[in-house]
């Protein structure tokens, strides 16, 4: 692990394991620790030793979303919107546009903005005792990070306006079973599933990865016709790449593929 500042940095087998370090507040954002995550995501962009990352907190909450000391109204008025254009939603729109899978393992209960951004990477992975708290509702705010936006696609209105508007915690199971995540594990168990699962994506063809997860990601809001045309021409590139040489090579010759992430 790096020196211990708000957000720990680990390189290892492909995978850049970043951990939300300020256990003291539940890893609630203050500004050292934004700028910390996101140092952690341009470098997932940009070193091509980085081909998957895992997102995890340290003690027992994965995040709580911002730190209500630091936008403490009382002090006068706050312009609440400057922390989501400077911080959370370039946030959401690196994880979202990372052409790498983002793996989340939530250790803990994941509040505000922490459930969000956990419901935003492309595979999360829950301790059986972590919970989701839209908590917005209890301060009079909205949820953000994408909230608004990834509940009522995963879950339906129905369900999203609930969580919304009463706060209730949602366990990790449910969560599962509605689709909100991929998986429910034991709590001692967690960091070795998130860990072997980023491993195994982190060896896999990273430029397939990156497109089929832009496809996906796309038919949000592309009509059918759109999204059939994308696919063709993802599947161009990808049809182009060494790794779908490597892949249709190794499967020939009835041997394990390497890919390259190329
Ligand atoms: O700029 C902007 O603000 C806009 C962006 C907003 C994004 C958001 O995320 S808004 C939502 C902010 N988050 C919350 O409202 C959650 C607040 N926390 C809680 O409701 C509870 O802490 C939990 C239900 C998450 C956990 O409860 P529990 O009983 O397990 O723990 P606790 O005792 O409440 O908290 C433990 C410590 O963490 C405690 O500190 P202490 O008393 O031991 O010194 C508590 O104050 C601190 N803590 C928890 N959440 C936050 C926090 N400190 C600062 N900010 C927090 N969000």
């Amino acid at each position: 692990m790096a020196e211990s500042v708000c957000v720990l940095e680990k390189l290892a087998e492909g995978v850049l394991c970043l951990t939300l370090n300020r256990p003291d507040k539940l890893n609630a954002f203050n500004e050292e620790m934004h700028r910390a995550l996101r140092s952690g995501f341009e470098r997932a962009s940009t070193d091509s030793a980085v081909r998957a990352v895992m997102l995890t907190g340290s003690g027992r909450s994965f995040c709580v979303g911002q730190d209500l000391g630091d936008c403490d109204p009382r002090q006068g008025p706050q312009d609440l919107g400057h922390t989501i254009e400077t911080f959370y939603n370039p946030l959401l729109r690196s994880i979202r546009r990372l052409e790498k899978p983002v793996i989340c393992a939530v250790n803990g209960v994941a509040a505000g903005a922490g459930a969000n951004i956990a419901f935003a990477c492309d595979m999360t992975l829950a301790a059986r005792s972590a919970r989701f708290i839209q908590a917005f509702a209890k301060i009079g705010l909205v949820p953000d990070s994408g909230g608004t936006f990834s509940l009522p696609r995963l879950i339906g209105e129905a369900r999203a306006k609930a969580l919304a508007l009463t706060a209730e915690p949602l366990s990790a199971e449910t969560a599962a079973d509605w689709g909100l995540i991929w998986r429910a594990v034991d709590d001692e168990k967690l960091i070795d599933e998130a860990s072997a699962l980023a491993a195994r994506l982190a060896a896999g063809p990273t430029k397939g990865f990156g497109m089929t997860k832009r496809a996906i990601q796309a038919a949000a809001t592309n009509s059918f016709d759109e999204q059939l045309d994308l696919e063709r021409e993802l599947q161009r590139q990808a049809g182009r790449s060494a790794d779908f040489t490597e892949g249709v090579a190794a499967f020939l010759e009835k041997r394990k593929p390497v890919f390259k992430g190329q």
